[in-house]
């Protein structure tokens, strides 16, 4: 397909080059690129849609990549990336050794920071502005923010400190949306700020009018600014960003592209105190089924553009569904339990949980931190919080787990998704740190199911506990690549499960990774070295019976786990076992000290040597260098 203008354009400098009155046509262009793309590859779909206007106005006002523009989360920079010299890359975006799905400044110039998780830009561009300052330079720096990771502490710290900040601009791209709606005072709080259209259009018509008189353009633009705050503060007394420091203009059209031009060139010209640039948009704008249902088209798997998304439930379960399904039947029986997410109902599965159990449901928006210490102050009454969340984004609350749950050891439940690689979303993304900044936590107890049997056990074990507990599991399918193995059989949760007895090694592994273990050992069997399988699902604590049961037959182990080995599962054993001065040989399997990039599950468990032929051939050589 060719585009007339789109074709022609690789960076922004070839965008700058053209007539405006070209630009809604190249707009057009991108996004009808966009659909046909990612309706292909699969990736992040209604936002970009949203984002298509700003980008274009953005790098058409700014000089890109010497002004910096800082993206927010970044699944919204498609466009960006597109416009920035990737065009002809586009097809291998979230592909192995492709282009990631997020900005990141070793791919780019154009890409001012790595994101991935929420709420960073405000600070980001703080940092870059007051390097700018302190080498004298005068570029400007703009960050851009949707109003859902806008709920999120990071973002309001970055505010409360800019007030300041020059040549300094938030953009908020306000679609009323995060992945489901926006929760929170906020979010009421903007659409009040949008349902003042008087001061709207007196806004946009005399800005944009005014500066463009020359010489004198610039001057009375900046006035009637100043003029507007003062109506502002009329129409809207209660404007949290003025009141802040910030210049607050908005709201404004944001899929009015020339309009957005206009208002950009004036923000521009306010150098003296920091700008609050409000944009409205919507999510999936230009595709319909996108427009009605933003949450299915947040992020896609590749789809039929001419059809849309398609239905139906594949046939295996996914550990998602399956802890949705569990944690359902347990609200039925046990009205104590409530469910907190951040913002990630439907990807943690608890969609069916929030409609069954409205008071019981609390999404807090992007607010981690919040939602575990809020867990906290549930659970010091008795109730019993269950945070769903994803294992890379409780990564911010790690204070709060220490000091407002473990601390006073209360009975939060931490319902772990997404622990283990993610495949697309690459190396922001991955949840592989948390039995590390877990396991050392005291009171804490970690358990990690291979399959529903054992997750029904951790589940009941933690209701049932008195202290906090932690349910990891991984994204994807339970009974990984059709290993098939017989349900979770131990009687108690905490006790290790031995799935085969054999003499030369033994493999102790966790979650998923035990039907790769039980697959590797069948192969290693094959060649002649017999091998004990155990599922370890309670991490922490270790099952000390049976590991020294072990030790005591046959001391040369080996541990499995999709998470990095540094403070992993297979460092806890180690400890233990020098703790009790055994002697032992180990191999451990896992993640050893990187970042692992994107790509499918497959690819990067072949890069890792976690498919069973490549974790048999390891340990073989293992053995034979013992
Ligand atoms: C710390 C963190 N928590 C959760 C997420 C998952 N997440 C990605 S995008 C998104 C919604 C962002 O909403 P908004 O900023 O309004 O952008 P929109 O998608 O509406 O354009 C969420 C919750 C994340 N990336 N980072």
């Amino acid at each position: 397909m060719t585009h007339k203008f789109l074709d022609d354009i690789s960076s922004p400098e070839q965008l700058r080059q053209l007539n405006e009155k070209n630009l809604p046509a190249v707009c057009d262009e991108l996004r009808q690129f966009i659909i046909d793309r990612v309706a292909q590859t699969g990736g992040h779909f209604a936002s970009n849609l949203g984002s298509v206007e700003l980008t274009v106005a953005l790098h058409y006002v700014f000089n890109t990549p010497e002004d910096e523009i800082v993206w927010d989360t970044g699944h919204q920079a498609y466009p960006h990336k597109i416009l920035t010299e990737r065009k002809d890359r586009f097809d291998t975006i979230r592909k192995y050794k492709g282009l990631s799905g997020f900005p990141s400044p070793e791919e780019s110039p154009y890409d001012t920071y790595h994101v991935g998780h929420a709420g960073t830009s405000i600070s980001v561009a703080l940092g870059l502005a007051k390097a700018r300052d302190l080498k004298n330079k005068k570029h400007h720096v703009a960050a851009v923010i949707g109003d859902g990771a806008l709920t999120s502490g990071l973002a309001f710290e970055g505010l409360n400190n800019a007030h300041d900040a020059k040549k300094f601009i938030v953009i908020l791209n306000d679609n009323e949306v995060s992945i489901s709606k926006t929760m929170g005072a906020f979010a009421k709080h903007f659409s009040k700020i949008v349902v003042n259209p008087k001061f709207r259009s007196f806004k946009q018509k005399t800005g944009a009018v005014i500066s463009k008189i020359p010489l004198v353009g610039n001057v009375l633009t900046r006035i009637i600014i100043r003029l507007q705050g003062g109506i502002k503060h009329i129409l809207a007394p209660q404007n949290v960003f003025e009141n802040l420091g910030f210049h607050y203009i908005g709201p404004v059209d944001g899929h009015n592209v020339i309009e957005m031009i206009e208002i950009l060139k004036m923000c521009k010209t306010e150098t003296e105190i920091p700008i609050l640039l409000h944009v409205m948009t919507k999510k999936g704008h230009g595709f319909k089924p996108a427009e009605s249902d933003p949450e299915s088209y947040h992020g896609v798997t590749p789809f039929d553009k001419n059809v849309g998304l398609p239905n139906g439930k594949k046939s295996t379960p996914t550990y998602t569904e399956t802890f949705s399904e569990i944690i359902c039947n347990a609200a039925n029986e046990n009205n104590k339990i409530v469910v907190i997410s951040a913002a990630m109902c439907s990807g943690t599965g608890m969609t069916k949980f929030a409609h069954e159990n409205p008071n019981r449901f609390i999404d807090v928006g992007i607010a981690e931190q919040h939602a575990v210490t809020f867990a906290g102050g549930l659970a010091a009454r008795g109730l019993t919080p269950v945070v769903t969340i994803y294992s890379t984004f409780l990564q911010r609350a790690y204070d709060e787990i220490e000091h407002d749950v473990c601390l006073p050891n209360l009975p939060v439940i931490f319902a772990i998704d997404r622990a283990g690689l993610v495949g697309g979303d690459g190396k922001t993304h991955h949840g592989v740190f948390d039995i590390s900044y877990l396991r050392h936590l005291p009171n804490m107890k970690i358990f990690m199911p291979r399959d529903k049997a054992a997750m029904e056990k951790a589940l009941d074990f933690a209701i049932e506990n008195n202290s906090p507990c932690a349910i990891r599991y991984p994204r994807g399918p339970i009974l990984q690549n059709g290993y098939d193995l017989p349900d979770f059989s131990s009687e108690k949760i905490t006790s290790w499960e031995t799935l085969k007895s054999g003499d030369d090694v033994t493999l102790i592994a966790i979650g998923q990774m035990v039907f790769r273990a039980f697959a590797a050992a069948e192969i290693l069997e094959k060649n002649g070295i017999n091998t004990t399988v155990i599922d370890a699902c309670a991490i922490q604590p270790i099952d000390e019976n049976t590991l020294f049961q072990i030790i005591e037959k046959n001391n040369k182990i080996v541990t499995l786990e999709d998470h990095v080995l540094s403070g992993g599962f297979g460092a806890a054993i180690t400890e233990k076992l020098s703790d009790k001065n055994c002697e032992y040989h180990i191999l451990r399997i896992g993640i050893d000290d990187k970042f692992v990039e994107h790509g499918s599950i497959d690819e990067l468990y072949s890069e890792l040597g976690w498919h069973p032929k490549q974790l048999a051939e390891k340990i073989k050589n293992w053995i034979s260098n013992e």
